[in-house]
């Protein structure tokens, strides 16, 4: 029997009253944003993989909502991360683009973030693994405080790499601290000039353990070799096959710590991103080679992270979203062996698209929600994106903020309440952009690219086999006058 407190009764939450009204404080869910890195639509079971198994992430599938049109709002890390957090498309800033692992922060430090709204709605803040969005003002000493960064962007607690693993500075920074970094042994960071005597991936062949394919010429660190050159601070230096470990421990300790308040936590997983340099315990086991290994190993960091969850007791009323921050790539610096060991698996799953492209699997990315107390698991079509999680999270605990972004509120959607996600969307190649409407992906013809403009249907034709601009020039004059619009609007996609 339920009786009454304070004269009213304790409901149990529902997808519908949750968009009726914000969270009230003392239910306010747990967030936490996992976002792999380069991992494809297809390279999970739960999205059809075959040939790879993840229990982990499919767990997360299984009791969750599982999206087929979720989207980041670009093909590479930094556009797409910076979407994510600020809400703002990518070409509203144009240092929005992969950035070198010394350069300085290019978020806003005086607009509105996710983390920022999430802290005004009284929850702990913390950010683990990859970064990738600039620290300082450009002219870092890694040997100090190094800021503005994770914490100027809302974050209480960080534990992350400055940009990628394949990226100068190789060490971590604990809240803008340099993990490790000794006095007598400082560490500099250059992207333009290698230091004396510094041995590098050109120079040094024989010195390295996995090879270039393309670039990856600068310094070489734990027998990998990176972009950019650094020297010093070898104590500081990470190794590649702890890495994962040592994030998810981070991940955990965050949770363990602030599990008594309402906690948003955004977990960077480093994989399977390049250089793929898993654990032992996972070389060898997806016959794959390392691409393959790596999937493996970001899974187990999942379950093992929903596993804490469960032990703390907080698995009802968290609400897990799992994503990756662009589409698959195989090739990508590096001689791992990912072309060759391939087989029939599909990482674009039944998409066209890799990492970099404006085809659909550039951006259709993996995407689940789970909230056991809210959500009901299943699969939902709505065309969702990460960049509305701002809009759609600030409704749910009941938040304003004055900055006008490009964020929308589709809670309903992530939800599984609606089918309705969001109607259009401008995503970005690599200096290229193509736009989204309905069901319909329009690409712009560029130079080195198709010449001729490309239309889709892309519930009819997930592959993008028949490009139908010709029959459809109504329709395609539209989508264009739209994408126009929309640029002149913001006057800044200038690469078209
Ligand atoms: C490219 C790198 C690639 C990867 C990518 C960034 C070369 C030849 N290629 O420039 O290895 O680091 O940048 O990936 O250097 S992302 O997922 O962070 O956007
Ligand atoms: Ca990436």
């Amino acid at each position: 029997m339920m009786t009454m407190v304070g004269g009213t009764l304790p409901v149990a939450l529902s997808a519908q009253s949750v968009l009726n009204k914000p969270v009230p404080t003392d239910k306010m869910p747990n967030v936490v944003v996992i976002v792999a890195d380069d991992l494809g639509y297809g390279d999970l079971s739960c999205y059809g993989a075959t040939n790879l198994n993840t229990p982990g992430m499919d767990r997360l599938a299984k009791e969750g909502l599982r999206f087929t049109d979720g989207h980041c709002t670009a093909a590479t890390s930094t556009p797409s991360r910076y979407s994510l957090l600020t809400g703002m498309y990518p070409w509203t800033n144009t240092d929005a683009k992969i950035l070198p692992g010394n350069a300085s922060l290019i978020i806003d430090t005086q607009r509105i973030t996710l983390p920022k709204m999430m802290k005004k709605a009284g929850y702990a803040t913390g950010t683990v693994g990859k970064w990738h969005l600039g620290l300082g003002d450009g002219a870092v000493n890694w040997n100090e405080r190094i800021y503005p960064g994770a914490k100027e962007v809302g974050y209480d607690y960080s534990f992350i790499q400055a940009a990628t693993n394949d990226r100068v500075p190789c060490i971590y920074i604990e809240n803008g601290k340099g993990v490790g970094l000794e006095e007598n042994d400082p560490l500099y960071v250059n992207y333009r000039k290698n230091y004396p005597n510094e041995p590098t991936g050109k120079d040094n062949p024989e010195m390295l353990r996995m090879h270039p394919s393309v670039g990856h010429a600068g310094s070489i660190v734990n027998g990998v070799p990176r972009i950019g050159f650094q020297t010093g601070g070898k104590k500081a230096q990470w190794k590649d096959e702890d890495m994962a470990e040592i994030f998810l421990k981070k991940a955990k300790l965050f949770i363990q710590e602030n599990q008594k308040r309402p906690f948003f936590l955004y977990y960077g997983l480093h994989q399977p991103h390049v250089p793929r340099v898993p654990n032992e315990r996972f070389i060898g086991k997806s016959g794959m080679g390392p691409r393959g290994d790596v999937i493996l190993e970001a899974d187990w960091c999942v379950d093992e992270f929903l596993k804490e969850l469960d032990r703390l007791g907080l698995t009802e009323n968290t609400l897990v979203i799992f994503t990756s921050d662009n589409g698959p790539v195989l090739d990508d610096g590096y001689k791992d062996q990912a072309v060759e060991l391939i087989g029939n698996h599909k990482p674009a799953g039944p998409y066209k698209g890799w990492k970099t492209t404006m085809d659909n699997a550039g951006t259709c990315v993996p995407f689940i929600v789970r909230w056991p107390e809210v959500v009901k698991p299943g699969v939902s079509n709505a065309f969702v994106c990460q960049m509305d999680l701002l809009a759609s999270l600030a409704a749910l605990t009941g938040q304003n903020y004055n900055d006008a972004t490009n964020s929308q509120n589709t809670l309903a959607a992530f939800l599984g309440a609606s089918n309705q996600g969001r109607e259009e969307l401008v995503v970005e190649g690599m200096f290229t952009y193509a736009f989204r409407k309905g069901e319909w992906l329009m690409i712009p013809p560029y130079p080195y690219e198709e010449h001729t403009f490309q239309l889709y249907n892309l519930r009819k034709d997930p592959a993008q086999l028949h490009n139908v601009a010709k029959e459809e020039p109504r329709l395609l004059r539209q989508l264009m006058m739209r994408f126009e619009q929309i640029k002149r609007e913001t006057n800044k996609i200038t690469n078209y």
